[in-house]
This record gives structure tokens, C-alpha cells and sequence, in this order.
């Protein structure tokens, strides 16, 4: 059930973002150490409220080659954080400037 809401997800950036996908995809998850309720994006989100996500993640994950730039407060307003491939945890965000619990926005860079 979770895969085919991450389908919607997918399908729904791809209609609102002129897509430009090359495959990559970023996972936030709401609970440390990847677990939880996740949404995976491949463009970006704007406003994570929109997907009733907002100040939740407390981990996340990137695959591929991208590099994603994660933001504290919507519409991408702010200093963001920026990250590649990788996968990350509560603590080791908290070390690169992402408290827990406080991404708001993000959209890839390349
Ligand atoms: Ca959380």
C-alpha cells in the first residue's frame, strides 16, 4: 500500500514539475534509522505540508547522483543544507545543520 501512494506521489511530481528525471529519488522517513511512515520524491516538494510531512523527518536517504538541497522552511526559503548520495541519520543530520524533525522544502540541484 505504501508503494502504490509512493506511485501516486511519483506520477503527480512528474505532471506538476516539467519532468527532467535521470533516476534519482530522495526518501524521508519520519522515524530514525529509515523507519516509519517514508515518501520518496524524485523532483523535489515545495511544501511538505502538502503531503502532511512537514518538520517530520527524521532520517532520509538519496539514491543516485544527484544533489538535493533541503530547506527548514517552505517554498525553499532559507539556507539549505545541501546533500548527495547517501543515507542519513537523526544524528548525522543534526551534525550537518538539519535538527530533527524540521525539513520543510526540497528540490534537487542537479
Ligand atoms: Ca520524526
Amino acid at each position: 500500500m505504501k508503494e502504490v501512494q509512493n506511485e501516486e506521489l511519483f506520477q503527480e511530481l512528474d505532471n506538476e514539475v516539467a519532468a527532467s528525471c535521470s533516476g534519482g529519488v530522495v526518501s524521508l522517513y519520519e522515524h530514525d534509522r529509515f523507519q516509519g511512515p517514508s515518501l520518496s520524491f524524485r523532483n523535489g516538494a515545495t511544501d511538505l505540508r502538502n503531503w502532511n510531512f512537514n518538520d517530520k523527518t527524521s532520517s532520509l536517504r538519496i539514491v543516485g547522483n544527484e544533489e538535493w538541497a533541503f530547506y527548514r522552511e517552505p517554498a525553499f526559503r532559507g539556507t539549505p543544507v545541501i546533500l548527495g548520495r547517501g543515507n542519513y541519520t537523526a544524528t548525522r543530520l543534526q551534525q550537518l545543520g538539519l535538527p530533527n524533525d524540521s525539513i520543510s522544502s526540497i528540490r534537487r540541484t542537479r
